[in-house]
Formats: C-alpha cells, sequence, structure tokens
C-alpha cells in the first residue's frame, strides 16, 4: 500500500526519489508527490494520477536539490486529488509525507485550527506537519518537535519530515507502518520499502515500532519509543534479482503465474530430508515450539486467508489437530475463546499487513503457546514479532493480485501439516506420501501451465458477463473462493464461491444462461455429490465450465466445457486446481482491458486496517 521515499544526499535527489516511486508502483496508489529543499525553500510538484504524471510535471519544471521526501497516496481520507496529494506542507516551512492513518485526527484538526493554522486538503495526515511546525516553537530540533508530535498521534503511521530552515536533514518515525533506512556512502535514504533503494544501496535497517530517527548525510541517529538511543540491525538486502522487471512477459502477474515452478522449488530447497519434511523449516527452534500443539489457529486476509481455509482441511484430516481460520479483522475486534496448547499462525505476503499485524499482538496477549509466520518478505514486522518464520522465498511478488504467493502458501501449510502430524497422529507412510508430493509439485504445476491456451480460448465467453460463481467442495471449495477473488480484482466481474453442497439453499435461484459456472472437480471421494450439484446447475439452464480431472469422466457438451487438468495426487489437487483460476482471470482481464497489475481501488500490501 503507497509508498514512501526520502534521501539527504550531496547530488540532486529527484531521479532517486522517482525511481524509487517508480519501485513501488505495484502497490497500487492514486497520486504521487515530491518535495525537495533548495537553497532554503521548499518545492513541490504533486500529481493526480500515475507516477509518470508527476515524471513528465518533473522534466518540464525540475527540481534540484539534495534533500527530499516523495510518496504514492491510496486515499484512506479525502479524495484522490492533487490538493490531497503528499507531501503536505505547514506555512512553507515543514513538508511531510505518510502511510498510514491518524485516528484522532479531527481533534487535532480542531486544536490547530483554533491555533490559527490552515487546512489545504482533507487528508488526515496534514495534521502531521502543522502539529510540528507547532512544535518546534517550543522545540530546539526538528528530531524534538517529532518526538513531541508523535506522542499526540493515535493510529498508524510511517512518516518522514523536513523542514527548509535544516535543510540537511529527514527525521522519520515509524508506528505501525513499515520503514527502512537505506545508507549509502555519504548520503543516506529513507523508504517504506527497500525495494525502492535497490538502485542507491543494499544495506538497510528496519526501524522498529515506535522508533523515531533523525537522517543526515554523514549520520543516523536512531531512538526508541522512550527517547533512548537505540542500534538497529543493518542487514545487506538478500534481494538477487531486480524485481522491476517483467522480462518477456506482458504483465507481472502471468511472469509470477509461470514463475511458480520456480518459486515452488525454491520453498522446499533445504527442508524436505529422508522423505520427511524438516521441523527446521519453521526455524531454528520449531521443534520446541511445535512438538505439543494440538489446535491451529490461522489468521489472514485475502488471498492468505483462503490458503489458510485449505490448510483447515488437511490439518484436522491428516495431521489430527483441531483447526479454525479466521479474517484478521474479525479476530482482532472480538473476544475469542483460546484452546490449549494451541499455535497460532499468520499468513501474509509482506508481513505487514495492519490488521494481521494487530491479530498476532492480541493472540500473544492471549497467552498463545506459541506464533509461526508464513510470510515471504524477511525483516517484516510479523517475521520479527513470531516466534517462528516460514520463509516463503517465492520472489517479489509484483502484481497486486497475489498468484505465487499463494501457491507457495499452500506448499508450506502442507509442510506444516506433514510436522504437526508426525507429533500427532499421522504415519510415516503418510509423511513420506506428502513429502514426495511437494517434490512434485513444481513440475505438476508447470505442466498445469501447459492449459494456458486452451484457457485463453475460454475467456471471450465471460467478456460480456457481469457475475460469476464458482463451486468446489472440501479442499477445492477455498480454491474456488480464491478464484473467485483472482476474477473480481482483476477482471471486475462479480464473483462468488460455493461450497457445491450450498447450492440449492440459495444461489441456484441465480442460475440462468447469463452467470456462468465455474467446477473444480477433482478425482477425490467427494467427486459423485459433486457430479450431482453439476446437474442441478445443467437442469436450471446453467452454462458450466468444469476443471476435472480426466478419470472423473466429464464429458463437454452444449451446457458444458470440460478443461482436463493433469492428473495428482489429493495432497497438491487444490494447488494445482488453483493454476487454471488464476489462468482464467487473467485472460478475462486481458480481453476486458483492465489494469492487471494494478487493478482500481487495490493496494498490494495493506498496511493500513
Ligand atoms: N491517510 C493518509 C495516508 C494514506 C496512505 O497510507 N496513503 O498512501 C491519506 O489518506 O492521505
Amino acid at each position: 500500500m503507497c509508498g514512501i521515499v526520502g534521501a539527504v544526499a550531496q547530488r540532486d535527489v529527484a531521479e532517486i526519489l522517482l525511481e524509487g516511486l517508480k519501485r513501488l508502483e505495484y502497490r497500487g496508489y492514486d497520486s504521487a508527490g515530491v518535495a525537495i529543499i533548495h537553497e532554503g525553500e521548499l518545492k513541490r510538484t504533486r500529481r493526480l494520477g500515475k507516477v509518470q504524471e508527476l515524471a513528465t510535471a518533473l522534466d518540464e519544471s525540475p527540481l534540484p536539490g539534495g534533500t527530499g521526501i516523495a510518496h504514492t497516496r491510496w486515499a484512506t481520507h479525502g479524495e484522490p486529488s492533487e490538493r490531497n496529494a503528499h507531501p503536505h506542507i505547514s506555512c512553507g516551512d515543514i513538508a511531510v509525507v505518510h502511510n498510514g492513518i491518524i485516528e484522532n485526527h479531527a481533534k487535532l484538526r480542531e486544536q490547530l485550527t483554533a491555533l490559527g493554522y490552515e487546512f489545504a486538503s482533507d487528508t488526515d495526515t496534514e495534521v502531521i506537519c502543522h502539529l510540528v511546525h507547532h512544535e518546534l516553537k517550543s522545540h530546539d530540533t526538528l528530531l524534538a518537535a517529532v518526538q513531541a508530535t508523535v506522542k499526540q498521534l493515535e493510529g498508524a503511521y510511517g512518516t518522514v519530515v523536513i523542514d527548509r530552515r535544516d535543510p540537511e536533514r529527514l527525521v522519520v518515525a515509524r508506528s505501525g507502518s513499515p520503514l527502512v533506512i537505506g545508507y549509502g556512502l555519504g548520503e543516506h535514504f529513507v523508504a517504506s520499502d527497500q525495494l525502492a533503494l535497490l538502485p542507491v544501496t543494499r544495506t538497510f535497517a528496519y526501524l522498529e515500532e515506535g522508533d523515531v530517527a533523525e537522517v543526515t548525510r554523514r549520520e543516523v541517529n536512531i531512538f526508541d519509543i522512550d527517547g533512548n538511543p537505540v542500534t538497529r540491525e543493518k542487514k545487506e538486502s538478500e534481494i538477487t534479482h531486480d524485481a522491476g522487471d517483467k522480462g518477456e512477459y506482458r504483465h507481472y502477474m502471468l511472469k509470477e503465474i509461470y514463475e511458480q515452478p520456480m518459486a515452488l522449488a525454491r520453498t522446499l530447497e533445504g527442508r524436505i530430508a529422508n522423505q520427511q519434511v524438516l521441523d527446521t523449516a519453521f526455524g531454528d527452534n520449531a521443534a520446541e515450539f511445535l512438538k505439543d500443539i494440538k489446535h491451529v489457529q490461522i489468521i489472514a486476509c485475502g488471498t492468505s486467508y483462503h490458503a489458510g481455509m485449505a490448510a483447515r482441511y488437511w490439518l484436522e484430516e491428516w495431521a489430527g489437530v483441531s483447526c479454525n481460520v479466521e479474517i484478521a479483522s474479525e479476530f482482532r475486534y472480538r473476544k475469542s475463546h483460546m484452546f490449549p496448547n494451541s499455535l497460532l499462525v499468520t499468513i501474509s505476503q509482506s508481513g505487514e499487513t495492519a490488521d494481521t499485524l494487530a491479530a498476532l499482538r492480541l493472540a500473544k496477549e492471549m497467552g498463545y503457546k506459541s506464533t509461526l509466520t508464513i510470510c515471504n518478505a524477511p525483516g517484516s514486522s510479523l517475521v520479527r514479532e513470531s516466534d517462528m518464520a516460514y520463509m516463503m522465498k517465492a520472489g517479489a511478488e509484483i502484481g497486486v493480485a497475489s498468484t505465487k504467493a499463494f501457491t507457495v502458501q499452500l506448499a508450506g501449510l502442507l509442510m506444516l501439516t506433514a510436522v504437526l502430524g508426525r507429533y500427532n497422529s499421522m504415519s510415516d507412510e503418510m509423511q513420506k506420501a506428502i513429502s514426495q508430493s511437494l517434490q512434485s509439485m513444481p513440475a505438476k504445476v508447470e505442466q498445469a501451465l501447459g492449459l494456458d491456451d486452451a484457457i485463453a480460448a475460454l475467456a471471450e465467453d465471460f467478456a460480456d458477463k457481469n457475475h460469476a460463481l464458482f463451486l468446489g467442495r472440501g479442499d477445492q471449495y477455498p480454491i474456488a473462493m480464491e478464484g473467485a477473488l483472482k476474477l473480481k480484482e482483476i477482471s471486475y466481474i462479480h464473483a462468488e464461491a460455493y461450497a457445491s453442497g450450498e447450492l440449492k439453499h440459495g444461489p441456484l435461484a441465480l442460475i440462468d444462461a447469463d452467470m456462468p459456472v465455474i467446477v473444480v472437480a477433482p478425482n477425490n471421494e467427494l467427486l459423485e455429490k459433486l457430479k450431482s450439484n453439476v446437474e442441478e446447475v445443467r437442469a436450471r439452464g446453467g452454462l458450466m465450465y468444469v476443471f476435472a480431472d480426466k478419470d472423473a469422466e466429464f464429458e463437454s457438451d452444449d451446457t458444458m466445457k470440460v478443461i482436463p487438468v493433469p492428473h495428482c495426487d489429493e495432497f497438491m489437487a487444490p494447488l494445482i486446481y488453483t493454476i487454471p483460476l488464476q489462468l482464467l482471470s487473467y485472460h478475462v482481464a486481458l480481453i476486458k482491458g483492465t489494469d492487471v497489475d494494478q487493478p482500481r481501488n487495490l493496494a498490494k500490501s495493506v498496511t493500513v486496517e
């Protein structure tokens, strides 16, 4: 979600800031802006729309200067518009960029208005810059003024502040929205994600919750929530490839769909030996944390929630532990019951999903026996704050609609099933079968990708449809949910998923020739039941697209198109059936001409609640 980049250097920084914003574009945003200090003055340019608009404006009217901040905004308070775009400025002196939400903005706005400050935007963010300006009247340094300011803020922020009267300094503060410091030679940078800064440095330190730091060309001084000086570990970035490159692919989403065999191979590396999944897949001390677990509570949002839903079937049936799955934004605001010996599992591609992070913190207060995160971002908040981490190693995912992260999450959750199964009731044979299945996943996904052309040919049928229904049973029900979510996200077609046994309890009323029904039908013990559901749809004139195992014996006819999916075992079936559904939504979106990688209104990593 949205992006922050800041720099303090001897050279002009506009290009560095712009390149950083471009690298964060994939997260979704509605406007962009930059403010730079030059010869004691603050200069600002903002544009509604793409970073390219901002780049063009800066080409026409360059902003020289070595200290600057930049932002891509995803509006939460105040419509997307140039006047609401960041940076916001107070009295021509202080400029601020901010990710997050200031919950007590209305009260602060009132107080600041009474003090004579005039607001130029409808954002919650603007209170920060006026507050800093006000605090500077009673504090000597920008650092002290920001420290006094953040004490008054309720909500979440990652923020960077500059003052034209102190032109060689950035002050940054983090609470609930990630910020990283990038170390250069005689120059320093800040950003909401290290991806933004890879062209200028590979050395980073993540700020922790409550940290405030002052950053000059020569020094970085970090202070914790109580104002004590602290050091935060510097690390070399592990990102080896340039995630900013689409290569031969038309969209990042397609590239990421095709990267799945590689991502799965990477996630399996070093985690299976002697036909068993190793405990160390979940961290060095994982055995200690996992051995007494009898119940698993999974917390996630969106696509990650669907991965958790699939894992519930596996953990209960194969590992012999009970499992609940809940959406993070619900879990964090209700009183839930905790079972003895419970493991809390959070799933998040970015590791910064605000609701999931809040749910983890709540679970720790509740006294969960241990916590595990399944996460793709090393050093992220979820990784740092959990007892154990399954690092997905899926590689950077740029498309807003998640694809490879989902299948890698499924693989990680299947490994968790095998490990918890070993400590409970799973036979050696089953553990062996799961590890064999895991190891053959990359090749099987490669085979499933071979369906691409056949699926592209179907996509035309969906172009004029406004609704679609996805059906699955058992652990394919969450796959149907994920298929529906993908179609919604990138083609804007309203899609819903049902466990097919639920059809007759309501959704059957919707069936007609304008409501395509997509069915995922592996050859499992629920096949006969699923076939009855298919007949129910057929009898009502529905048009079906059935993704089926060839042994499932579905035949194409006037009302049904059958797409044969490569035969696969029960452990990998949910993952394999995901592939054609990803391809279907991609091709439908292509025909509809939507913005596949940055669908409207959505952001990649949801760092606000
Ligand atoms: N609440 C602020 C910032 C939202 C955000 O994180 N955008 O990138 C606003 O609405 O401007």
